[in-house]
């Protein structure tokens, strides 16, 4: 009523309705389902019937959307920086300093596409580089797996190549265990909310705060579900140097060990059970190999040294009493780990023993019968009885990019969706974490994270690729690498160099690295322009991950404004920019957004239960669960009863099976390997990576005796509970006046670093003292919060700020936006890999008088 129109759309923390009045966006909520839509799934367990309220949830970042459209800092129209001459001088050392200008979009589509075909004339194929974030608006077409590849496909590029940031233990480690090459090393999670429902007794969440962190993109849906654990009076213990969030929520027990050094408290739990008799010796003996390896190492035979609870307590500073009590518990109840928010993530992973962490953690449910009724990875996170069968792609399964091998399009849409092939036919890349080593120094080298088979991990990735031009043009796209790569001075001062001729941003808002373009390309949010998505489904990346909701939702993302200022949809830049280069038919493929939509939507399975139109405007379809005996095999019972695999997965690759087709794993031995034949096979000396899972001590922490001398306080700096990484954070979004995101002081909104009263009394830090947390490599101003959630020795700050703000000299000075991520270490996580360790940090913390500028 009143003139008011209800759209639909979807975000990284749920689907919602919109309400436009005047061309103006007032409200935006929760999906409500009506009468029609589909009733949720109903899990007996335990004599009680359990079952999900019949809405939709949204993470706190969702509700700041609003805020985020119509925030100051929109880019509303194509900028150039004011000392920038394509024709003359660059200027390149005053990138971040020299201010812009506004100019027409005819002059910055001029400028980006000349300069497209100049570097390509005067350097040769490979000269540009593209990267974006790993995360988007939501919406499976203009997603940047999807319209950006297209583009960058048809003009050639080197990419940036992502290291695997969410998983990176477990792809580096837990892979050479158990397989799940596919899922980065992560767990599958077929129906494990009724499994655990109900057969399990206690769950450890470990480095898991799925009440912070929602999975990935889960929104609220998984509280009600951690609610009933606690309803059916499961044990719940949690490990994490930080009293999380699923911690206070839930309670239970709550253990904080020293960040990365996890490692040696598995090695103690499996001491006890070993010792005590606690663990499945028939499963040990059918379904594992190399036990007797690990097991003489944590009986000392091998070192002399007996992995005890008092041995571990040393390293982590928990009581030996609490590992004794905590295995004995566990070896005696039906147990599920709960490792990272999903199984397969966790702060613990991207520390400098992360490999370890997740190792550990595949080797100690391999020693509890992994896929037992009851016995399982997850945090009720993943795994809710939804319908698996019904086809609508996730993300990263291509959209409209063409590109057949470079996301998930082959698994399923392609066939469904034909549209013209692209290929990139530069074979040249730049590990991420290296982006500044490839520009100052010429040349870097990591490794792929190729997911398709084990070994994919062990093959180098060496940058320049012999033949190809070295880049020298920077397209970025999108702005958070400040925030969320590490030792992030690094790439402020490759922006500053000479060596990038060109750099280009194509931006939503005014922040980060786009203050370090030569032109800035306006983009506009998902909220003006058309797309299609399902709810929480990331699949190319996780296959299934939409199994973390109550409900299945398709949504019809409508273009509920049109877009503010004269920003433009992705899609929109580049074709105007494709139309400059030759390329504009074979981009579009003569389709509009909103007929690629319904190109998109004649794809999945939805036109066999609703027409286009009643799509079209009710704007989102609920898709039913499956009844209760067509539900799918619970995941690793299969394993565990020696059956051929059943759970719903396209992998591992036939090839990739030793005995038989679907029996065992991908290991080599097809079994849970405690002494990894693949590490076995490519370099059993490396010390950061033996085939059995030893401790290591982390290289930066308590054993770093010089550094931790010097900087004896330890940063975690895990997922920020109230935005989606760079998303919602700054820009004047609502989230800014959480008081526990950022502080309001004299004028500024301070990012966050948590500390306990103990250290802080001994630095004279008060309660929202503005304090600089430094190291060798860089210094942050945060405001100081005192409290118990974090023990004495370790300190916490959430990664990912938006706002980069230096008191003086780009990249040279301290940091007034938030980005600690200017203090964590570049080094990989081991040498073989390219992998972030940005929760081992050693800093120093002291209060900030705010004269000092260095
Ligand atoms: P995002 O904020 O998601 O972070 O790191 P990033 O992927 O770098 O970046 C998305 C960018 O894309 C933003 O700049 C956003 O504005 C832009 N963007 C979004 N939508 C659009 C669009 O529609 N159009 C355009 N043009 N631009 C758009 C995330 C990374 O951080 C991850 S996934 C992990 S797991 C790591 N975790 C981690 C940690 O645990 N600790 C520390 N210290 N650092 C970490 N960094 C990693
Ligand atoms: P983290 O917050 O990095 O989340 O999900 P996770 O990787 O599970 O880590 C979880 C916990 O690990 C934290 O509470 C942290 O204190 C703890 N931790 C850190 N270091 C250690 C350690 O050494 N040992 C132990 N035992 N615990 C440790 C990440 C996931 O979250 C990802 S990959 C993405 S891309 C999404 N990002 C995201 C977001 O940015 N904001 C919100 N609100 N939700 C998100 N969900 C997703
Ligand atoms: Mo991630």
């Amino acid at each position: 009523g009143g003139g008011v129109k209800r759209y639909t759309s979807n975000t990284n923390g749920g689907p919602v309705f919109v309400y436009v009045k005047d061309g103006k966006i007032i409200r935006i909520t929760p999906i409500d389902f009506d009468e029609e839509d589909a009733d949720p799934w109903v899990v007996k367990a335990r004599g009680k019937d359990f079952s999900p309220p019949k809405k939709t949830t949204v993470s706190p970042h969702t509700l700041a959307w609003k805020s985020m459209i119509y925030s100051p800092n929109r880019l509303l129209y194509p900028m150039k920086r004011v000392d920038f001459d394509p024709n003359g001088e660059r200027n390149p050392q005053n990138r971040g300093i020299s201010g812009y200008e506004r100019i027409s979009w005819n002059e910055a589509l001029e400028i980006v596409a000349n300069e497209i075909k100049r570097v390509k004339r005067e350097h040769g194929p490979g000269a540009i580089m593209n990267g974006s974030g790993s995360h988007h608006t939501w919406g499976a077409l203009g997603y940047w797996l999807s319209a950006r590849l297209r583009f960058f496909n048809s003009i050639g590029w080197t990419p940036v190549v992502h290291n695997p940031d969410s998983w990176e233990g477990w792809f580096w480690g837990a892979t050479h265990h158990w397989g799940q090459s596919a899922r980065n090393g992560g767990s599958e999670f077929y129906n494990l909310v009724e499994d655990c429902l109900q057969n399990c007794e206690m769950m450890v969440f470990w480095s898991s705060d799925p009440e912070s962190t929602s999975g990935v993109y889960g929104a609220s849906e998984g509280t009600i579900r951690r609610q009933w654990l606690k309803e059916l009076g499961i044990t719940l213990v949690h490990i994490d140097p930080y009293y999380n969030h699923t911690v206070g929520l839930l309670g239970g027990k709550w253990l904080a060990p020293k960040p990365g050094t996890d490692s040696a408290m598995v090695l103690a739990i499996a001491y006890v059970w070993i010792t005590e008799n606690l663990y499945d010796k028939d499963y040990i003996d059918k379904r594992t190999t190399g036990f007797e390896k690990w097991r003489d190492y944590i009986l000392g035979k091998e070192d002399g040294s007996k992995k005890t609870p008092e041995w571990q307590e040393q390293e982590t500073g928990v009581p030996a009493k609490d590992v004794r009590a905590l295995a004995r518990e566990w070896g005696r109840k039906k147990t599920y780990l709960a490792a990272g928010g999903i199984a397969g993530f966790g702060g613990a992973c991207r520390t400098a023993t992360g490999t370890d962490w997740a190792r550990g953690m595949v080797c100690l449910m391999a020693m509890q019968g992994l896929g037992k009724p009851g016995i399982n990875m997850g945090s009720m996170q993943q795994g809710t009885p939804v319908d698996t069968r019904f086809y609508f792609p996730g993300y990263a399964e291509g959209g409209m990019s063409g590109d057949i091998f470079g996301t998930g399009n082959f698994l399923n849409l392609y066939q469904r969706m034909p549209n013209i092939v692209t290929m990139n036919t530069v074979k040249q890349g730049v590990p991420r974490l290296k982006i500044p080593e490839a520009i100052m120094d010429g040349h870097c080298e990591a490794y792929n994270a190729d997911a398709t088979t084990i070994e994919g991990q062990f093959i180098p990735l060496k940058y320049p690729t012999p033949g190809y031009s070295p880049v020298k043009m920077y397209y970025k796209y999108g702005g958070s690498h400040i925030g969320t790569m590490v030792d992030t001075n690094r790439y402020i001062n490759m922006y500053r160099s000479d060596r990038l001729e060109f750099v280009v941003n194509q931006s939503i808002w005014f922040e980060g690295e786009a203050q370090f373009a030569d032109v800035i390309l306006p983009a506009c949010t998902n909220f003006e322009r058309w797309d299609i998505s399902e709810f929480a489904n990331c699949g190319g990346y996780i296959h299934h991950s939409f199994t973390q909701v109550n409900h299945r939702v398709a949504v019809l993302q409508h273009k509920c404004i049109e877009p503010l200022g004269e920003s433009k949809s992705d899609i929109q830049i580049f074709l105007e920019l494709s139309k400059r280069l030759g390329l504009g038919s074979v981009f579009s493929e003569g389709s509009t957004e909103l007929e690629w939509c319904k190109r998109l939507f004649d794809g999945t399975d939805l036109p066999h239960n609703i027409p286009w139109k009643k799509f079209l405007k009710k704007g989102y379809y609920v898709i039913p669960p499956l009844p209760e005996d067509r539900r799918d095999p619970v995941s690793f019972r299969w394993y565990a009863d020696g059956r051929p695999k059943d759970t719903p997965e396209p992998f591992p690759a036939p090839s990739d099976y030793t005995e038989e087709y679907r029996m065992g794993l991908q290991t080599q031995s097809g079994k849970l390997e405690f002494e990894s034949s693949s590490l076995k096979r490519y370099d059993p000396n490396d010390p950061e990576r033996p085939p059995i899972m030893k401790y290591n001590p982390a290289w930066e922490g308590p054993h770093a005796t010089e550094l931790f001398a010097k900087y004896p306080l330890q940063l975690v700096s895990p997922h920020p509970k109230f935005t989606f990484h760079t998303q919602s954070d700054g820009k004047d979004s609502i989230i800014n006046d959480i008081k526990d995101h950022r502080i309001l002081i004299n004028g500024h909104y301070y990012w966050i670093i948590r500390i306990n009263p103990q250290d802080a009394a001994a630095r004279g830090i008060k309660e929202n003292n503005l304090v600089k947390a430094f190291n060798d490599r860089g210094a942050v101003i945060c405001a100081a919060q005192l409290t118990e959630r974090i023990p004495p020795g370790t300190v916490h700050s959430y990664e990912s700020s938006a706002v980069y703000k230096p008191v003086g000299e780009p990249g040279k000075s301290p940091d007034l936006g938030g980005c600690v991520n200017l203090l964590t270490p570049s080094r990989m996580m081991i040498k073989k890999s390219h992998g972030m360790a940005a929760n081992s940090c050693l800093i120093e913390i002291t209060n900030w008088s705010g004269e000092e500028s260095v």
